[in-house]
């Protein structure tokens, strides 16, 4: 039903809202329709007000409970809808249906996350990133609920809890909230050896990613793969981005959540908005019970990698992020993963920190969203066989039940189908889902396997990986972050487990903290030299990308610009598929040189150069003298020259980037070479703008 509202709805409360156009009845949730939505209903003009007030109390009623449980961990994301597309049949691996044929698509949801953040918190963190797909398959649900990086810190799920604890806000004082650096963190840290695989990646540009579009995927254990015959090939499972691996600089990130805290969600947000659709490959590495056999380290522990130079990752898929939800609380919040959800031809692996969370990730969706019927909110939904019902089975009832079935029979075996009554589904031992059944035999003990004892090896093999950039990244990480530690022997001891690693590291460390190096901690298995694998650099290694397909470039401009140099420069950038963002010191109607006027993208003081990937600078010889007494544009470009991006700039700007301390090198250059320039981040000038340990 559509009516029009009038002006000054009911009796008073003027507001200024459009009423030419049709707009649906305001209602309660009950169905009667609205008369007044600014006023409770008093006994007089100027009276107390009613408690019979049915529309004040149910609105506001509503309101009071629009808080829901946050996620314990990755409070804070974003998400997309979109479709899985096989491109390399697996038939003769999996059954799953997913896998089955080259150009079948399934749908998809994807959440982003930051892990130790609140809801509230900021994107740009040093924090892993999750990664979690919800596939909504033919033959049910399969989440597969990731990070990015490959391996985790603990290797038993018993730990989680501690983990998590040390990680969060402190208990007594509530902070600091999205950030490691804290004593307790480390003082787990240090305590537990078997997560110094993972600190590496921490310390390293991996939490640091520039967005979402641009970081790798990882399933993290090894699941199986079950095919009609039954036999069994264990995988892992990489998502790789096809719009390449980029991270942010420490300083940038850090200015990044004050200049935009929502800087990753709006990037995805706005990349759909603009079809520059996020996209990632599906590679899977296949392996038997032989390789497995045969690896230095068990594939059952979660804080080891199978290196893709020993074991190849083929491709097999393509993940396409294509639609933004309608309602972030609805899908968004509501969206539910649970890595016990498998289809036929997925099973689990044996790794313990899999195996618990089995059974965490059902029990936190019952308490996050109230009722064991979540799976009946749409987002959470299976989507089933095509024109059959989403699910068929006889559970019943629960808070929020959704669902009406029809007939008498809610339990099985029944006969009352042979009545012409409902009989209700039943069990389909040919195609229903089956556990591989693997041998397993054993004592009942609470134990460390023996082949899960060596914490070093792979945290040697990534440090070792590293390009030199990286490196100085990461003895820089642990530099800042020890330093925010107060307590002195859980430096000590951070670094006795270092010295267990590599030398230099440590002694890196050491230095930048001007603390004495102690002595190695005891390693329960001494650390070998694994041939180091490149695939893991993202600087200079095989997946960075110099590009301007989907990185936006920031052309400073102002009053009195070259109208022609701007315009040469807006369209090369998108010639070059890159996204321009034209930012002056204000936003309205900038006059350039040849007397016509452009509005600006954004406001100087708003958008700073860290939101940007290149920066030109494109201004008049007033607007330049003006410019260099002004802090904000002189600090855009003091931080596009020590964030090792590229600068191009005219002849006029020159006295800015004076002022802003920029020197010469091959990323500073006019505006002819500006476009090619733009297209990566100058690693080499690194030492020169920052002291790194
Ligand atoms: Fe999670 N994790 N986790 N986790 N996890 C949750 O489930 C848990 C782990 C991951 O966007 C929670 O719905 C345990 C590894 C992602 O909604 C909770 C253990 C990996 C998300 C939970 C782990 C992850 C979660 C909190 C140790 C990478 C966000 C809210 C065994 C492979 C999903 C929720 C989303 C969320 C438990 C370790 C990834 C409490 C017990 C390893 C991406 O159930």
């Amino acid at each position: 039903m559509t009516k029009s509202v009038s002006l000054n709805a009911g009796n008073g409360g003027e507001t200024h809202q459009t009423t030419d156009a049709d707009h649906p009845v305001l209602t309660t949730n009950h169905g009667t329709p609205i008369s007044d939505n600014q006023n409770q209903l008093k006994a007089g003009a100027r009276g107390p007000v009613l408690l019979e007030d049915e529309v004040y109390r149910e609105k506001i009623n509503h309101f009071d409970h629009e808080r829901i449980p946050e996620r314990i961990v990755h409070a804070r994301g974003t998400a997309a809808h979109g479709y899985f597309e096989c491109t390399d049949s697996l038939a003769d691996i999996t059954r799953a249906d997913l896998f089955q044929k080259r150009g079948q698509r399934t749908d998809v949801f994807v959440r982003f996350s930051t892990v130790a953040g609140g809801a509230g918190s900021v994107d740009t963190p040093r924090d892993v990133r999750g990664f979690a797909v919800k596939f909504y398959t033919r033959e049910g649900n399969w989440d597969l609920v990731g990070n990015n990086i490959p391996v985790f810190f603990i290797q038993d799920a018993m730990k989680f809890p501690d983990l998590i604890h040390a990680a969060k806000m402190e208990a007594d004082r509530g902070y600091p909230q999205a950030a490691t650096a804290h004593d307790t963190f480390w003082d787990f840290i240090s305590l537990m050896p078997e997560s110094t695989h993972m600190i590496m990646w921490a310390m390293s540009d991996r939490t640091l990613p520039k967005s979402f579009a641009t970081m790798e995927g990882f399933g993290i254990h090894t699941f199986r793969f079950v095919n009609r015959e039954g036999k069994s090939t264990f995988v892992k499972f990489h998502w790789k981005p096809k719009a390449g691996l980029a991270s942010s600089i420490w300083d940038e990130t850090v200015k990044t959540a004050g200049a935009d805290p929502d800087y990753q969600r709006r990037d995805l947000f706005e990349r759909i908005g603009r079809g520059d659709y996020p996209e990632w490959d599906l590679g899977v590495q296949l392996f038997d019970e032989e390789f497995a056999n045969g690896q230095p380290y068990d594939v059952l522990d979660a804080t080891k990698i199978i290196p893709e130079e020993v074991l190849p990752v083929r491709i097999v898929g393509k993940l396409v992020l294509d639609r933004y939800p309608d309602n972030f609380f609805a899908e968004t919040e509501q969206v539910a993963f649970c890595p016990s959800h498998l289809v036929p031809g997925i099973d689990h692996s044996n790794d313990p920190l899999l195996q618990g969370r089995l059974f965490s990730y059902q029990d936190t969706q019952i308490k996050r969203l109230g009722s064991t019927n979540w799976h009946q909110i749409p987002v959470n939904q299976a989507k089933g066989r095509e024109g059959g019902c989403p699910f068929h089975n006889l559970q019943r009832d629960g808070h929020m039940q959704m669902q009406s079935p029809k007939g008498r029979a809610n339990y099985e075996p029944n006969s009352l189908h042979l009545a012409g009554e409902i009989g209700g589904p039943r069990e389909d031992p040919a195609d229903g889902f089956k556990t591989y059944p693997a041998e397993e035999q054993g004592q009942k003990l609470r134990i460390r396997a023996e082949s899960f004892a060596d914490h070093y090896s792979q945290a040697r093999l990534f440090w070792r990986s590293m390009d030199p950039a990286e490196q100085a990244h990461i003895a820089s990480a642990f530099v800042f972050e020890l330093s925010k530690v107060s307590i002195e022997h859980i430096r000590l001891a951070v670094m006795a487990n270092l010295r267990n690693v590599d030398e230099e590291l440590a002694r890196r460390v050491a230095n930048g903290l001007a603390m004495k190096l102690p002595k190695a901690s005891a390693a329960k298995v001494a650390p070998i030299d694994m041939e180091p694998s490149p695939a893991l650099r993202i600087i200079r290694g095989p997946l960075e990308k110099h590009t301007l397909e989907g990185r936006t470039v920031g052309i400073l401009f102002a009053d009195g610009t070259d109208a022609s140099e701007l315009k040469k420069v807006k369209e090369a950038v998108k010639t070059a598929g890159g996204r321009p963002m034209l930012i002056a010191p204000k936003v309205g109607q900038v006059p350039l040189s040849d007397g016509s006027t452009i509005s600006a993208d954004a406001q100087l003081f708003g958008q700073p150069s860290v939101t940007v990937d290149a920066c030109a600078v494109v201004l008049s010889d007033e607007a330049t003298a003006k410019l260099t007494k002004e802090g904000a544009a002189v600090q855009w470009v003091m931080d596009a020259f020590a964030h090792l991006k590229a600068i191009g700039h005219n002849a006029a700007a020159k006295p800015l980037l004076d002022k802003a301390g920029v020197e010469p090198d091959e990323g500073v250059v006019d505006l002819n070479g500006f476009v090619e320039a733009a297209k990566k981040r100058y690693w080499d000038r690194e030492p020169n703008v920052r002291t790194l340990a």
